[in-house]
C-alpha cells in the first residue's frame, strides 16, 4: 500500500473531470473538412464583422497582426468522439473585434472561405471564450486546420470552430449553419452531449 508510482497517479489524475461523456482522449489532432482545404494567402485575407444592420467593418492581416494577441490553452472536443488536451493557440479575442461594433443582435453566423457556415449566440463568443487564432503549438496554423486563421470556441462541439473563416455576420434571428442544418445539435455542448438535433 502507499507505492504508486509517481507516473502512473500522474496519468489518471491529470485528466480528471476533463473528458466529457462519450468522448476519448487523443494526442493526435485529426483533420475534418467538408471539402479541399481552401488556399488563402495573408496578403488577399481579411476579416470582417457585418452587424445586423449592413455595416462592416474589415481587418486586413497586417491589422489583425497589430490587435492585442492572447494564448489561450484549451481542451477540444470533437462530434466524433476524440478530445485532445491543452491546445494551444495564439490569436485574437473575438471580443477585441466585437467591441468595435455596435449591435442589438442576439446571434452570429461564422462564414468561412470554403462556404462552411455555423451559428453561435453572441454570448458564447464574447468575455474571453473565442479566439481568432493564426498560430497553433507555436507554428503558423497549417491550411488543414483551417490557416491562415480560424476560430477557436473550444467549450462548444469542434464544429463550431469555424476553419478559413472570413465574415461573422451578426443576426437578430438563429440561422443554423452547415452541420445544424444537416441534423447535428443547434448549439452544441459537450458536457450535455449536444451532438444531434432532438439531443437535449
Ligand atoms: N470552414 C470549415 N470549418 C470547419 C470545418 C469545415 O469543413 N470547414 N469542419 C468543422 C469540423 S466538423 C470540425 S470537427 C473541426 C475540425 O478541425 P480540425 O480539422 O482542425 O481538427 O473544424 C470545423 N470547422
Ligand atoms: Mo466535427
Amino acid at each position: 500500500m502507499g507505492n504508486f508510482s509517481p507516473g502512473f497517479q500522474g496519468r489518471t489524475h491529470r485528466f480528471e473531470g476533463r473528458l466529457p461523456p462519450g468522448q476519448y482522449p487523443t494526442e493526435s489532432f485529426p483533420v475534418l473538412s467538408v471539402g479541399p482545404s481552401p488556399h488563402v494567402p495573408t496578403e488577399t485575407w481579411s476579416f470582417t464583422v457585418t452587424s445586423e444592420d449592413g455595416q462592416s467593418r474589415v481587418w486586413t492581416w497586417a491589422d489583425m497582426m497589430a490587435l492585442p494577441q492572447d494564448e489561450p490553452t484549451a481542451d477540444i472536443h470533437c462530434v466524433t468522439r476524440w478530445s485532445k488536451f491543452d491546445t494551444t493557440w495564439r490569436g485574437v479575442s473575438l471580443d477585441v473585434f466585437l467591441d468595435e461594433v455596435e449591435t442589438a443582435a442576439d446571434f452570429v453566423v461564422a462564414e468561412s472561405y470554403d462556404g462552411y457556415t455555423t451559428n453561435l449566440p453572441l454570448e458564447d463568443i464574447i468575455d474571453g471564450k473565442a479566439w481568432l487564432a493564426h498560430t497553433y503549438d507555436g507554428s503558423p496554423l497549417s491550411p488543414e486546420h483551417g490557416g491562415p486563421a480560424r476560430l477557436v470556441v473550444p467549450h462548444l462541439y469542434f464544429w463550431k470552430s469555424a476553419k478559413w473563416v472570413r465574415t461573422l455576420r451578426l443576426t437578430l434571428e438563429d440561422e443554423p449553419g452547415f452541420w445544424e442544418t444537416a441534423g447535428y445539435h443547434n448549439y452544441g455542448d459537450p458536457w450535455r452531449e449536444q451532438r444531434h438535433w432532438g439531443d437535449q
